[in-house]
């Protein structure tokens, strides 16, 4: 077992058991012209944690764990958006709308994919969903059930939407989650904060979160030797 130095207490983990899952980090949140933007977000905030999540996916794949990545997307139909989530927001800035990237949040579109430097690569797994959380009609449960999977790293945007929504999903599912505090973000840095200690309040009542740095210091300690692995 790892343990990781972590709040509101250490997180310890069997790197064999655990999925690193990264939420939402595509072209329509993070970059000018997506839906983020569309929404009056600034997407420069979630843009400064790429180089983030981008060292914590190389760690998950050098342990060999893992790596979930998901997509908020629809169908081009749009028959899997309720209509609640359709008609929300401004006309002509809506889920299904033409943007500058493609239909906003579609399947299929420019702006639905992950970001170039965090694509997907083989045997990893690829989760559109149609909700705000990973395991709403996406059938991940079962997957994640089949694979053995117990523990659950989280990173990617927004941490108070789809990343919290997911977490609470996971943890009422009976997983254990760890989400890496300088790998999520929020356009609204309030949230995010807020987040994170609802996360860890009342002995970690949705989970726990660490820095990444936490989280590599552990991996890569060797307690038999005392030092580096
Ligand atoms: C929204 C998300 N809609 N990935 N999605 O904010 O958090």
């Amino acid at each position: 077992m790892i343990a990781v130095a972590a709040k509101p207490a250490t997180f310890s983990f069997d790197p064999a058991r655990t999925a690193l899952v990264i939420i939402d980090m595509q072209r329509d949140f993070l970059e000018p012209g997506g839906f983020g933007a569309a929404l009056g977000n600034d997407v420069s905030l979630l843009q400064a944690i790429v180089p983030t999540v981008e060292s914590l996916l190389v760690l998950a794949r050098e342990e060999g764990m893992l790596v979930i990545h998901t997509r908020e997307s629809h169908l081009p139909d749009l028959s899997d958006c309720a209509a609640s989530k359709r008609t929300a927001g401004a006309a002509g800035l809506r889920i299904g709308d033409p943007g500058p990237m493609g239909r906003i949040l579609v399947r299929g579109e420019p702006g639905n994919q992950i970001i170039p430097s965090l694509a997907p690569i083989a045997d990893e797994w690829v989760v559109d969903k149609p909700g705000k959380g990973m395991f709403y009609a996406t059938g991940l449960g079962d997957r994640l059930v089949a694979q053995g999977v117990e523990y659950l790293i989280f990173a990617g945007v927004t941490t108070e939407v789809c990343v919290q929504t997911s977490m609470r999903e996971a943890n009422d599912r009976g997983y254990r989650c760890l989400l890496i505090e300088d790998a999520t973000e929020s356009y609204f840095p309030a949230f995010k904060q807020a987040t994170l200690d609802m996360i860890v309040a009342q002995g970690g009542i949705v989970g726990h979160t660490a820095t990444l740095a936490a989280l590599h210091d552990a991996l890569t300690y060797d307690a038999l030797n005392e030092g580096k692995r």
